[in-house]
């Protein structure tokens, strides 16, 4: 793979072929999967250079350097770029994005953890989070699940609740409506039921990633790539690999404070103009933590975000 990898980086150099324009559908490591404007079979493509920051969603420029492989030669701008980060390094999840949608289950247990800086991600790139409750048809994890979740209904967030598997009809009914004509991203940990969506409403999703597995070395059956699926009604829903960690170390502490929604209108309340919201006198957050308006379990997650962010040496 790597020597192709080169041979296509050298030819593209080199100066032969003509710019085309095109969609990236899919991203495993430094591989991708271009669909050209106009339709016909996707081509693999690398990016040109040592270090690949092409997302899927991105609009690019690429070159044919064989009749299924391409070069990308130059990415579009970008209407957003969701991303994690940790001190180290930032993983890329999809750009040009309308909407997030966390995809949690009744089981196996959800973490809030992951769900707050989930939202807080959609929060800070002015992404509309929709939270989802699948599998409730497992009815002994049903009323535990609800309830976690009643604090982000409070805070205004949309939440559904399905059975992609035991009532598929009313699941695809409920989900269309919430995703047709937007591209939306689907967010969550392994096992939720990310995957067994996209299948409730694309037709050919099975096929086409059963194709994309092969393309890419990857045969298992959890989800090992990111993957857009253009949806029969217009707009796009992206299928990532579940994840454990959601590090947000590239978030400035501006951008953090105005992720949550019920701090918003406390922001200009405090004693200091600078004010962090974590030991400060007269600070109109703590207060609201102090008295019940803030959920303490929403203020520490906004306090290990602080941290976290501190960390980096910017
Ligand atoms: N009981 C029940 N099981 C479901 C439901 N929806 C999905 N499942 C099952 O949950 C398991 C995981 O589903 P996937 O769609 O592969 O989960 P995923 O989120 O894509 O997981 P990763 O690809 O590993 O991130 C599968 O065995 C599904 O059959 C549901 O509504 N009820
Ligand atoms: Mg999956
Ligand atoms: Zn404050």
């Amino acid at each position: 793979m790597n020597r192709r990898a080169t041979k296509a980086a050298g030819s593209a150099q080199a100066g032969t072929g003509a710019t085309l324009h095109g969609v990236v559908i899919a991203a495993h490591g430094r591989h991708y999967l271009v669909a050209p404007d106009g339709g016909g079979a996707a081509l693999q493509c690398f990016p040109r250079g040592k270090k690949s920051e092409v997302a899927v969603g991105d609009r690019v420029e690429y070159q044919s350097t064989s009749a299924d492989q391409g070069v990308i030669v130059a990415i579009g701008e970008r209407r957003n770029l969701l991303y994690r980060s940790d001190q180290f390094k930032s993983k890329l999840f999809a750009a040009n994005l309308d909407q997030l949608l966390i995809v949690l289950a009744t089981e196996p247990h959800f973490s809030e953890d992951l769900l707050g800086r989930a939202l807080v991600s959609a929060e800070a790139n002015d992404l509309k989070p929709i939270i989802l409750l699948n599998k409730i048809d497992l009815e002994a994890a049903l009323p535990l699940a609800r309830q976690r979740l009643e604090r982000y209904r409070a805070l205004g967030y949309a939440v559904l609740e399905v059975s992609e598997k035991k009532h598929p009809e009313e699941a695809r009914s409920i989900l269309t409506e919430h995703l047709h004509g937007h591209q939306t991203i689907l967010l969550g940990q392994s096992g939720m039921g990310k995957s067994t969506l996209v299948n409730l409403l694309i037709p050919d999703a099975e096929a086409a990633t059963r194709e994309i597995s092969t393309a890419l070395n990857s045969g298992r059956h959890t989800t090992t790539f990111t993957r857009l699926y253009r949806l029969p009604e217009g707009g796009a829903l992206i299928d990532s690999p579940g994840f454990q960690e959601f590090g947000l170390y590239h978030l400035t502490e501006g951008t953090l404070e105005r992720a949550f929604p019920e701090f918003r209108p406390l922001l200009a309340h405090c004693r200091f103009y600078n004010c962090h919201h974590l030991h400060e006198p007269g600070c109109a957050v703590l207060e609201a933590v102090e008295d019940g308006r803030v959920a303490p379990e929403r203020h520490a997650l906004y306090a290990q975000l602080v941290h976290e962010i501190s960390q980096i040496v910017r």
